[in-house]
């Protein structure tokens, strides 16, 4: 099993979708827990990460490592849903990467995560501003908002997702939820967000849990 986690990362590492694709494949077809196999990938990306901050790799490779990932993540999705059947209420939630950030992995991965739990997760994509959040959150009646930023720059737009809602008068309505790579607890309590998912699962536990107390 550790050969096919090893090819998986490998696969981002070589910002290969094709191998990737064919990775996911052999992982199903070997009995791999999905999970495991999706935390190989989301390893690969991360250390690729690194690198790019090391100036090591460019923006293209990530962008071609990113849609690897996503070819992986498709393969896998059946397989995660089969695994986790626990959830038979169908929560629904919008989920979103915040206005003037293009980072999608990572809110891909936790949108994947809650809809295998059995939520019924809207993706509104990157790019979403506060208004459409709203907009989208009623469309939906969704108890949830999700709201992904990436960036240092971009992170105070889930501040202003939070103050738009309690400006409209509605921030009671919503439990809403703050992630990616930039945020922290610590960002989270003092834009008094209701959760902080470190991670996919995490945020997937957190959900199940607060909607347990609301
Ligand atoms: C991939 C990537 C890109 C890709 C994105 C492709 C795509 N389709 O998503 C591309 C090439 C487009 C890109 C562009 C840019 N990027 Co970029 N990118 C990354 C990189 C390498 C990886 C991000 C990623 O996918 N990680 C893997 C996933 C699995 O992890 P994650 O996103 O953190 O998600 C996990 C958790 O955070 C959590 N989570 C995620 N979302 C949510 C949401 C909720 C609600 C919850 C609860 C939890 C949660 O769960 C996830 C799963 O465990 C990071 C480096 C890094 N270390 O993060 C830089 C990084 C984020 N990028 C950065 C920058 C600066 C840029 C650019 C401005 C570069 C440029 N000069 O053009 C542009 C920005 C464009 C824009 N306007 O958004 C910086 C940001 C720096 C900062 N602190 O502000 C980083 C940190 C790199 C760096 N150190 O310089 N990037």
């Amino acid at each position: 099993m550790a050969d096919i986690l090893n090819t998986l990362k490998q696969s981002i590492l070589d910002f290969d979708e094709e191998a990737a694709e064919a990775a996911a494949k052999e992982a199903v077809e070997q009995g791999v827990n999905p999970v495991t196999a999706v935390g190989a990938l989301a390893d690969g990306l991360n250390e690729l990460g690194e690198a790019f901050e090391k100036m090591e790799v460019f923006l293209p490779e990530i962008m071609l490592a990113s849609d690897a990932f996503k070819a992986a993540l498709a393969v896998l999705e059946p397989e995660l849903k089969k695994a986790n059947q626990e959830g038979k209420k169908s929560i629904p939630v919008v989920i979103g990467t915040v206005q003037g950030d293009v980072h999608q992995v990572g809110k891909d991965m936790v949108a994947t995560f809650l809809t295998t739990a059995g939520f019924d997760v809207h993706d509104l994509g990157v790019d979403v501003s506060p208004s459409r959040f709203l907009e989208e959150a009623k469309k939906y009646d969704a108890k949830i908002i999700a709201a992904a930023a990436l960036m240092s720059t971009t992170r105070p737009v889930q501040k202003d997702l939070l103050d738009f809602l309690e400006a409209k008068g509605v921030r009671d309505k919503y439990i809403v939820f703050v992630g990616g790579g930039v945020v922290t607890q610590d960002w989270a309590t003092e834009i008094k967000a209701d959760g902080y998912g470190q991670d996919a699962i995490a945020t997937v536990e957190l959900a199940k849990k607060l909607l347990h107390a609301a």
